[in-house]
């Protein structure tokens, strides 16, 4: 079954040639039939042109270098669309989501047994190298605000795989904090599971956080919940 890895990029110049390298490996050993579509908002480090000059070593490598958007969310999205398999997947660039995960996070949508997998920090075997107090809080406290809205226990995860017919004919913000949340909530997933992981701090590049990230993200599970509750109005 075929497999699209979107991986968004913003002056990921430095990492991305390491990550691809490391997935196709993992796409070989595993007998994946893997491809991979680069999404990148022309970043000024060019991260676009280090990826097209991967093409000619990786046939199964498509970049999409977007001039006119930005946003990590809409990125996914857009790669989402694009991509031509039944299962896709997307990764951080900057080498904190373990890639050597992806058969396993591949495995029960190959056979069936779920809709979504998400790489998990906070189960079993699962946990955060490198990360400062404060980010492990903010992220304990942004879990804790969207149990309403979902029960997987690390719905901030951007490591995630899905059948593509999950969010075939749904409307999803492009705008959104977290897509891997919008689409939990508003795609058809019933069958979650996740997969532990161990996140680590990126090694290479500057964090695209933003100051206004907590209003962004206030924002978006604000929208998640009234989107909750209005469907329960009408069912
Ligand atoms: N295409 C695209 N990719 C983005 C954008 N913002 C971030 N990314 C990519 O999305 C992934 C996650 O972004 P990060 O900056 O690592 O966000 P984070 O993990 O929350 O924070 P740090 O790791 O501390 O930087 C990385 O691969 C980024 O390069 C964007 O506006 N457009
Ligand atoms: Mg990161």
């Amino acid at each position: 079954m075929d497999i699209t890895l979107v991986i968004p990029t913003y002056n990921e110049a430095g990492n991305i040639p390491i990550l691809v390298e490391k997935v196709f490996k993992i796409f070989d050993d595993n007998e994946l039939d893997g491809h991979i579509i680069i999404v990148d908002d022309d970043s000024p480090d060019q991260t676009w042109k280090v990826a097209e000059n991967l093409k000619d070593k990786y046939p199964n490598l498509e970049v999409l270098r977007r001039q006119d958007k930005r946003g990590l969310s809409s990125a996914v999205l857009d790669g989402f669309q694009l991509a031509d398999s039944e299962i896709v997947g997307v990764i951080d660039a900057d080498l904190s989501h373990p890639p050597e995960k992806i058969p396993e996070l591949v495995a029960p949508l190959i056979k069936g047994e779920a809709d979504f997998t998400l790489g998990s920090r906070y189960i079993d075997e699962g946990g955060i190298e490198n990360w400062p107090l404060k980010r492990k809080v903010s992220s304990k406290i942004a879990t804790f605000a969207v149990l309403g809205l979902t029960k997987v226990k690390d719905p901030m995860s951007g490591f995630f795989f899905l059948k593509k017919d999950v969010i075939n004919n749904v409307e999803l913000s492009p705008k959104g904090f977290k897509v891997g949340l919008e689409i939990l909530v508003r795609g058809n997933c019933e069958r979650v599971i996740e997969v532990p992981i161990v996140f680590r701090d990126r090694e290479y590049g500057e964090s695209k956080l933003r100051s206004n990230v907590i209003l962004d993200y206030l924002l978006h599970i604000s929208k998640l919940y009234i989107y909750q509750l209005s469907k329960k109005i009408h069912l």
